[in-house]
């Protein structure tokens, strides 16, 4: 065989080894999912992420950052996230001491991802997710400062433990001054007893995700009963 052979199957394994991830890929991977900023003192602050794929994410092959832009500044890096396996499905926090306290507290210690970051956003500050350097999802409008907090709908990005609404399974590239077009509030006292509920649990997949999930397993279980029903005939017949 030739040499040009050998060098195109070389090529064609490699490319194999190394599968490509399209930036609409990496941009489905992750969405912020839930956030806290204090409504007293400097804690609890942070946020989750989610990983609503089906398929686990190395952060030692794709990092993760956090960007903040204060005050309407530009947004500069403000966490990186280099180690550590989020698997399909599943959360990971990200913030202040006393949410791992909380995590560990509630689930257990140790069950739940978390990355202890001492974040400082005020409500005010927008916060940007970049996956393998490719942005996938925006919190607030980077570049402009709303005064206190972005708010609508009862739900602020101060004071506040909000969470993605349910059927949002998707970050957005698109800056926005509204929240309750993307969260729900869980508490309006996050520094209080409960008041991080919902931090370490992943969101609910959306409905039509669950009815697929359950077409598939009907359809499946049809077509194992017309298989049967056909062995049947054939021992009938
Ligand atoms: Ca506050
Ligand atoms: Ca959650």
């Amino acid at each position: 065989m030739s040499r040009s052979f050998y060098f195109s199957a070389l090529l064609f394994s490699l490319s194999c080894t190394f599968s490509f991830i399209t930036v609409e890929e990496l941009r489905a991977s992750v969405v912020i999912s839930q956030y806290v900023e204090t409504n007293s003192g400097t804690t609890p602050k942070g946020i989750e992420i989610w990983n609503p794929t089906a398929n686990p994410i190395d952060f030692s092959v794709t990092s993760l950052d956090v960007l903040k832009g204060t005050n309407g500044g530009t947004p500069v890096s403000d966490f990186t996230l280099n180690t550590g396996t989020l698997a399909a499905g599943d959360v990971w926090v990200i913030g202040t001491s006393d949410i791992g306290t909380y995590l560990d507290n509630t689930f257990g210690t140790g069950v739940k991802n978390f990355s202890e970051e001492g974040f400082q956003f005020n409500g005010d500050d927008s916060l940007t997710v970049q996956l393998g350097g490719v942005l996938v999802d925006v919190f607030g409008t980077p570049g402009s400062d709303p005064g206190s907090a972005w708010s609508g709908g009862g739900v602020s990005t101060a004071n506040q433990n909000i969470q993605i609404l349910n059927g949002i399974t998707t970050g957005t590239t698109t800056a926005w001054t509204d929240p309750s077009t993307r969260f729900e509030t869980v508490s309006t006292a996050p520094s209080g007893s409960g008041g991080l509920s919902g931090f370490g649990v992943a969101p609910v997949p959306e409905p039509s995700t669950l009815a697929l999930a359950g077409l598939g397993i009907a359809v499946a279980g049809l077509a194992a009963r017309r298989r049967r029903l056909a062995a049947a005939s054939k021992i009938a017949a």
